[in-house]
């Protein structure tokens, strides 16, 4: 089948869009037809090289859409479910065993590495190999294949176009402060970033009732709409101190802090802003090899912990469907922050993300 997909082909280029063929699913794939797709910020690292996806590729990994066509080992979706797509896990690993999906051992090789397992793309062409099965779906198409382990079932009275960045971003945020953190009503909570992932970690504090909900960031902007979503505080760091200012606030520091920049001094400010025995988490992705440094003794002696957290560790099945219906309660309102364009705008998309214009693209297939 031919399909219409966004190509990654040179790094750090625009994407191109163009005509692939497809091959048809195998016995364990699931073919879906693509809705809309996110686009998250890891998309635009691997496009610029900095992670090792092999070029040209079809990127993509926020893909909701509706299930064609299912493989003679597949049972967990039917044709015509509606899907949300989100990262590939291997099922067999301790973490996977465990349900803790997002620490799978081989979760760099089944995201990143953009082929089947036995090395295979889907795609390709007029016979030149085009790299597929980024994240297990490649979704910058209007046709995508995936995996029982990475596809999620959801209610079709749901806004299938709304769903697909809970597969990444949202997710992440969300599920820090829900799963891995674990805040609970009347804690202090500071997050530092307010992009996608920042917001979608302050909304999530709301609704689990956390009392105080610090913002920093150095885009006034950003920091309005973390106002808006139910920030009690907010800072601009290029005007004031974070630490010193959640101190103030706080009295003691915050009981969680929560880091999406990736910067090894915001984090140390983020450490730096716990109260005693109080959490960071940190889950941006810097350059490899970038070293971050605590004040030991502060760390130490006030039983402070520091954790690294992927994909909000969430069990895609149970926390995707949830936050889904908290977004159509009106509770955990992340359409706030997307704005759709066409698969043919999707450089424009991009763009608009890189300048801060909009927070959480969405790519609208058709
Ligand atoms: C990624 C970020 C880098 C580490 C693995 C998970 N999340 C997807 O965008
Ligand atoms: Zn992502």
């Amino acid at each position: 089948m031919q399909i219409k997909a966004a190509v990654a082909r040179v790094q750090g280029a625009p994407l191109s869009i163009e005509a692939l063929d497809i091959e048809d699913p195998r016995d364990n794939e699931i073919l879906v037809k693509v809705v809309a797709t996110g686009v998250c910020h890891t998309d635009l690292v691997v496009r610029d090289g900095m992670l090792p996806t092999p070029l040209p590729v079809v990127l993509g990994h926020e893909g909701a859409g509706i299930v064609t066509k299912v493989g003679r080992a597949i049972s967990k979706v039917d044709v015509g479910d509606h899907v949300v797509m989100t990262f590939n896990s291997c099922g067999r690993c301790p973490s996977c065993q465990d349900h803790h999906v997002s620490y799978c051992h081989e979760f760099f090789p089944r995201n990143f590495f953009a082929a089947r397992a036995d090395g295979t793309s889907a795609l390709s062409k007029q016979g030149e190999r085009i790299n597929g099965n980024f994240f297990g779906q490649s979704s910058f198409a209007c046709h995508a294949i995936c995996h029982e382990a990475n596809v999620v079932k959801v209610d079709a009275k749901f806004d299938l176009e709304l769903l697909g960045p809970l597969a990444c971003g949202i997710q992440t945020g969300a599920g820090a402060v829900m799963n891995a953190l674990k805040i609970s009503a009347g804690k202090s909570f500071a997050v530092f970033g307010a992009g996608s992932v920042g917001l979608s970690a302050l909304m999530a504090a709301r609704v689990v009732g956390a009392a105080t909900i610090v913002a920093v960031d150095t885009n006034d902007d950003r920091l309005a709409m973390a106002r808006e979503l139910g920030a009690t505080h907010t800072i601009n760091p290029t005007r004031v101190d974070a630490t010193e200012e959640i101190t103030k606030i706080t009295g003691y520091g915050v009981n969680f802090a929560l880091d999406t920049t990736g910067m090894a001094a915001v984090i140390r400010g983020a450490v730096m802003s716990l109260a005693p025995m109080g959490t960071c988490g940190i889950l941006g992705a810097s350059a490899m090899g970038t070293e971050i440094t605590l004040d030991e003794v502060h760390f130490m002696s006030g039983g402070r912990r520091l954790m690294g957290i992927v994909e909000g560790e969430s069990v895609p099945e149970v926390f995707i469907p949830m936050l889904a219906e908290l977004n159509a309660q009106g509770r955990f309102p992340f359409d706030r922050l997307v704005k759709f364009y066409s698969l043919d705008q999707i450089n424009e998309a991009i763009h608009d993300s890189e300048t801060g214009k909009t927070i959480k693209p969405i790519v609208r297939m058709s």
